[in-house]
């Protein structure tokens, strides 16, 4: 190799510089990667090229661990945990691995002393988007606290070539952009050729005799396309553990069909690649309710189909036998979308390996578990019997016979009761016959939990009913939580700072419960003055953040109050917008006594096709676009909506949060993460008697919590004796002229038909109950806005959420799982030793 001539940016050889954690090793490294990955040199590099260079950088750490990990895992046989989730909404990768590496101080002076800028390093990254919401984030979290808890797992999912759309704002209605997040490359993904998997789609079914003369069944499918695996990295917190993210990536079986290409056909067989790779082309957009669409089951059953492959591969190339798979592996659904990971293991026990149905089911049933993340019955996906008849036509075969045996069970258990046993059916009758995959999920599982306790009664009272009286020791709770190493270290690096200098000690990161050592200094005015610092320093930031991409001018000085999720019904956004008009008209007719001066935020993305959710948007940017131009109410009120919220934009999001919304309606929200994530950044919540707020408000006192609302018993009640909220609209003067000041045209240049659907809806349906909680939620409001007035109390309350949040660390959820569900031990790899000080 020849060496390039002797300028200071130009790479040298050293010993260790590619996985050593001094700042010599990171800055030679560095250098290293930007000339010999990106082929540049300091002067002529792009911010691109020095974020490539940092990442590579960074990955060569990661892959020492990962390939130490690995080989541990592969020779001790430690039992893995396989996570099958459709989504994995990641966030950027480099910021996260720097603070789990422990070099996040080093790679900043390594970077000044290069004369560069960390920060905008950082800025550059494209996230990887490869998730919707909260189901799709949790996935995430709990691989860092996997690795970080270290447990040997693999996360096995979908490698979308366009994740969720970005959002932009135009005349105030949601527009969607394509996300093209791999056109610049993805440098923490390593591209693993010779790990491909064929699966089949549509053909028949036929008997056969085997080389012992045995009838077997086997599937002749119609169409084979491969999975090829992209394999991640996920490194723990300051641990040598990392595990693997593998996604599967779908391709022509041979890109190239020489026969077509011989009789002339060149398009038809170029067209035959393009239809394989649209299966892993995008994510489908929605959230909880499902599309219902062909294209999604081909994805469900393609991701499925590749891992429980390479699990079976994994096991016969290290520990043996399959009669061992079940005590090897443990499989997680990430709710029902894998669920069809349970036929696809019968059928390849079964069918290609020869084993009996008794044998098959039971190493089946004990391998897997399935999470239940929403109640909503729009949400719990079913497939039509003759879409999957013809697409997988061999696993209808399987679960009508999984059905057969398990409706025999139920028959013996509940004997005579045939509504029963109809409601329990893998297969919905009507007029058009259905796959239920949620009682698929429950029958194949040896343990179903719900991510919230209230969520997790509800699963076992409500949903699964009638499966908890078959089963009542399947049924499990594990509270949802998220990672304080991104939510709390990455997205705010001073109130982190803060905490470990109060504390002493930094090891409240990664046990979290430590963060109780800040109750003692509760009462100390200087640590109060510091808190509102750093809250007040998040909200600047977030200002000119605001300013630069909205031209919205908030005051750091008001109370900002924040709802950011999904846009959906039963989130009731539309609950806030009838607070942010109220205060409106309050100024207007100079009743300010009750008010503070507020910035009303909200972020979120709406379903391409959720036609209410939308409105709901606009509803918002209309109502924003007059108040804010209104210098009568500007001194008190700002309305502001963050376009594109995504993991990076969340980020900027939670730390100069001071309220945090969670306004649900009782028994809707599974558990809710956003809620901790908030709370964690030292927000106070208001918030219903749903989800995770139950939990969080026991955790972090109910004086130090905003509770209003009916509760889910009470909202179900009412939904039972008749709910008429059109009373509500008659009987209450304020909420009545709130919704007609939306229809009187105000917001919208006079047209009074614009939010019609959404008015008409809250008028004379109200499915979520906005109008019966309205009175409740304005009452609560007042209460927060009285709080706000007294800064110090404020700021103890804000203490006292983060000092008593340790509970919802997703570490403490993976540590639950682990022990409880998944019954899997730690193993340990040899500890760091060079980390910052
Ligand atoms: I099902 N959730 C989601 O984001 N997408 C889905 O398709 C389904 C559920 C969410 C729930 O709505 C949240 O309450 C919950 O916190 C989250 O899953 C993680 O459990």
């Amino acid at each position: 190799m020849s060496t390039p001539n002797s300028q200071e940016s130009v790479p040298r050889t050293g010993e260790h510089t590619r996985t050593g954690l001094s700042k010599a090793a990171l800055k030679q490294d560095f250098l290293d990667n930007l000339f010999y990955i990106q082929g540049r040199f300091r002067e002529v590099a792009s911010p691109h090229d020095l974020y490539m260079a940092a990442a590579f950088t960074t990955r060569d750490r990661l892959l020492k661990h990962w390939v130490e990990s690995a080989q541990v895992f592969k020779t001790s046989h430690a039992r893995t945990v396989c996570y099958l989730s459709a989504e994995y909404l990641l966030g950027p990768h480099l910021a996260t691995n720097l603070v789990n590496l422990g070099i996040m101080e080093t790679a900043h002076e390594a970077s000044k002393e290069l004369g560069l800028d960390l920060e905008a390093i950082l800025e550059e990254e494209e996230e990887p988007g490869l998730g919707n919401g909260g189901l799709g984030r949790l996935a995430a979290c709990f691989m860092e606290s996997l690795s970080t808890c270290q447990i040997p797992a693999i996360g096995y999912g979908i490698r979308y070539e366009f994740g969720i759309f970005d959002q932009a704002i135009e005349d105030g209605w949601q527009v969607e952009k394509t996300d093209n997040w791999l056109r610049n490359g993805n440098p923490w993904e390593i591209p693993r050729p010779r790990i491909r998997f064929a699966v089949g789609y549509g053909g028949y079914t036929e008997s056969y005799r085997d080389e012992r003369g045995q009838t077997r069944r086997r599937w002749q499918p119609a169409l084979v396309i491969n999975g090829m695996a992209y394999d991640t990295p996920i490194l723990g917190y300051r641990t040598a553990n990392a595990n693997l993210l593998r996604l599967w990536k779908a391709e022509a079986t041979c890109s190239f069909d020489f026969q077509a290409f011989n009789t002339g056909d060149y398009y038809g067989a170029v067209h035959a690649s393009i239809q394989a790779e649209t299966i892993s082309k995008v994510l489908y957009p929605n959230d909880e309710p499902e599309a219902g669409k062909e294209l999604r089951l081909k994805q469900q059953y393609f991701f499925v189909s590749c891992s429980v492959q390479d699990m079976i591969r994994l096991h016969l190339n290290t520990v043996g036998p399959l009669e061992t798979f079940a005590e090897k592996f443990v499989i997680q659904l990430n709710d029902t979308h894998p669920a069809l990971a349970v036929v696809e293991l019968m059928r390849l026990l079964l069918d290609e390996h020869a084993m009996s149905w008794e044998q098959a089911w039971d190493i089946t049933h004990r391998t897997f578990c399935y999470t239940n993340h929403t109640l909503l019955p729009e949400a719990l996906e079913t497939w039509s019997v003759s879409l999957f008849e013809r697409l997988l036509p061999r696993h209808l075969e399987l679960i009508y016979e999984i059905n057969r045996r398990f409706l025999d069970e139920v028959r013996m258990r509940f004997l005579g009761d045939e509504a029963r046993v109809w409601r329990m059916s893998l297969i919905a009758e009507g007029s058009e016959r259905r796959v239920r995959m949620a009682n698929l999920a429950v029958v194949g599982s040896r343990a179903v939990n719900g991510v919230a306790k209230l969520h997790s009664k509800l699963v076992k009272t409500m949903l699964f009913k009638d499966f908890a009286d078959l089963w009542p020791d399947r049924f499990h709770n594990v509270t949802n939580g998220v990672t304080p190493r991104r939510f709390m270290v990455v997205a705010n690096p001073r109130l982190s700072k803060l905490i470990t200098r109060t504390c002493g000690h930094d090891h409240w990161i990664r046990d979290l419960e430590l963060l109780r050592e800040l109750e003692a200094h509760v009462d100390d005015a200087g640590f109060q003055a510091e808190w509102r610092a750093v809250k007040y320093a998040a909200k600047r930031d977030l200002v000119e953040w605001m300013q630069q991409t909205t031209d919205i001018r908030l005051d750091p000085e008001s109370l900002f109050d924040v709802q950011a999720k999904r846009f959906h019904e039963y989130k009731r956004q539309h609950l806030k917008v009838l607070h942010v008009i109220r205060c409106y008209q309050q100024i207007k007719q100079g009743q300010t006594q009750d008010l503070v001066p507020r910035a009303f935020i909200f972020g979120g993305k709406a379903a391409p096709g959720y036609f209410m959710a939308k409105l709901m948007i606009k509803l918002i940017n209309a109502v924003g676009a007059v108040i804010n131009n209104d210098p009568q109410v500007n001194g008190w009120i700002r309305v502001a909506f963050l376009p594109n919220f995504n993991v990076k934009n969340s980020q900027r999001l939670y730390p100069a949060a001071d309220l945090s919304e969670q306004i649900s309606l009782a028994g809707k929200e599974a558990s809710g993460t956003g809620n901790m994530k908030f709370s964690m950044n030292g927000a106070l919540t208001i918030g219903t008697l749903d989800g995770a707020n139950v939990e969080i408000r026991e955790a972090v006192g109910a004086e130090n919590f905003f509770l209003f609302g009916m509760t889910a018993e009470e909202a179900l009640q009412r939904q039972i004796t008749g709910y008429r909220p059109w009373e509500f609209y008659q009987n209450d003067p304020e909420l009545k002229s709130d919704i007609d000041l939306i229809n009187s045209g105000l917001f919208s240049h006079g047209d009074t038909q614009l939010f019609r659907p959404l008015t008409d809806n809250l008028i004379n349906h109200d499915p979520f109950m906005v109008l019966a909680d309205y009175r409740a939620y304005l009452d609560c409001q007042k209460t927060v806005s009285d709080t706000y007035k007294d800064r110090e109390r404020w700021t103890r309350m804000s203490i006292f959420n983060v000092a008593r949040i340790g509970r919802f660390s997703s570490d403490r959820a993976i540590r639950e799982y682990a022990e409880h569900i998944w019954k899997v031990e730690p193993r340990v790899i040899d500890p760091v030793t060079e980390v910052d000080s």
